[in-house]
């Protein structure tokens, strides 16, 4: 396959409401869409970085120009790509892995799409359907979140994930707790947000039953998680301390964490995803498919890792409309009973709505090889 043309395209989507964790509050999501045109098929892929460099240090802007400047001249230098020879030529290029994986998403996608060949087949997936649980963020009351919870519990979700930080954390987690008992599964995700001082309060979540901490602590520092995770009895997850398949094996043999949330963007592509998983069933680790407020084109790779054996647990994915008003890919994802199915046709096996991603496009750029 040879790669002839790359469309950069930035889209708006205002969230249907804002949304606030400790990485502070947004109120739209900045698309950066990655369009690859080659010789047999076209691909797409959506890069995962935000506007702000907050979670990760990457933002959207600096995505686009690294995939401008560097990432796409390499991708059309070679005159024969498939997604494996382009990931290791998009390595020459240092960190930047979310605009890695967006181009490599693309390129993955034009490549099955020719080949007939679905992401999930390509990846080993051996589930049809995934369960699926909400992320909740900071409320305005405590009244106004159990409502979130009630009416997210009703729509079918397997698991509820409170965003935390000091401050939204013990009195949130207690209400719900005590308003929805068994019935909740409870998940919280500080994005960072504590140090280990705050150990002895982190401790007490346990009285609440809370399945799993996410990236409890700032810095990503595996030491310091693995300090946490001794004196803690709510199992640790690592998010952001995570950047690789070596990072996630290092992480579980100093004990910083039981469970890895996997995202592709976060480690650089579905390949490296790939592989984060098969370290995570290699050692018996719990994995699961975490989410970066994708529209369908996201959502569809990830539905597809998400079918993995070792993701075990219930996916940050949600179906169309749960974050914005408007879908880029038709049909509309649905859920049915907390599940959504994994798409099968060829490629991420959506159909890529143009004249939808044409409404909210502020910018695209067609770059030439
Ligand atoms: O920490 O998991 C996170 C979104 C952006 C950045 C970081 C995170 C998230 C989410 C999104 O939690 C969850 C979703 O897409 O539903
Ligand atoms: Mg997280």
């Amino acid at each position: 396959m040879r790669i002839e043309a790359v469309e950069l395209i930035r889209a708006a989507l205002p969230f249907k409401q804002e949304f606030r964790s400790a990485l502070g509050a947004q109120r739209r999501r900045d698309v950066l869409l990655v369009h690859v045109i080659t010789d047999a098929a076209d691909g797409w892929g959506e890069c995962a970085a935000m506007s702000r460099p907050v979670y990760t240090s990457e933002y959207v802007d600096g995505a686009q120009a690294v995939l401008r400047d560097h990432l796409v001249p390499l991708a059309l230098a070679d005159s024969s790509v498939d997604a494996q020879s382009l990931e290791r030529r998009l390595s020459e290029v240092r960190g930047h892995r979310m605009a890695r994986a967006a181009l490599e998403m693309a390129a993955l996608d034009a490549e099955l799409r020719t080949e007939g060949v679905s992401l999930a087949a390509f990846l080993g997936g051996e589930r049809d359907e995934i369960p699926c649980g909400a992320v909740l963020g900071v409320a305005d009351t405590i009244d106004a979140l159990l409502d979130d919870v009630e009416q997210r519990l009703r729509e079918g979700y397997r698991r509820i994930k409170l965003k935390i930080l000091p401050g939204w954390d013990l009195e949130p987690v207690a209400a719900v707790r005590g308003r929805f008992g068994a019935a909740a599964v409870l998940w919280l995700d500080a994005n960072g947000a504590y140090a280990l001082e705050d150990a002895p309060r982190l401790a007490t979540l346990a009285e609440h039953d809370v399945a799993l901490i996410e990236e409890p602590l700032g810095g990503r520092s595996l030491l310091a998680h693995a300090e946490l995770a001794r004196v803690i009895t709510t199992p640790v997850c690592l998010d952001e301390s995570i950047e690789s398949a070596h990072e996630a094996a290092d992480a579980l043999t100093l004990g910083a964490c039981s469970i890895v949330n996997v995202k592709p963007g976060r480690v650089g592509g579905l390949l490296e995803a790939r592989r984060v998983h098969e370290v995570c069933l290699r050692r018996g680790a719990s994995a699961w498919c975490g989410g970066m407020f994708e529209t369908g084109i996201g959502r569809a790779a990830n539905l597809a890792l998400a079918s993995l054996p070792g993701f075990t647990l219930a996916a940050d994915i949600s179906p169309s409309g749960r974050y914005f008003d408007l879908d880029l890919t038709m049909p509309p994802t649905v859920m049915q009973e907390g599940m959504i199915r994994v798409p099968d046709a060829p490629g991420l096996g959506v159909t890529v709505d143009r004249a939808a991603i044409d409404t909210v496009a502020v910018d695209a750029v067609l770059i030439r090889g």
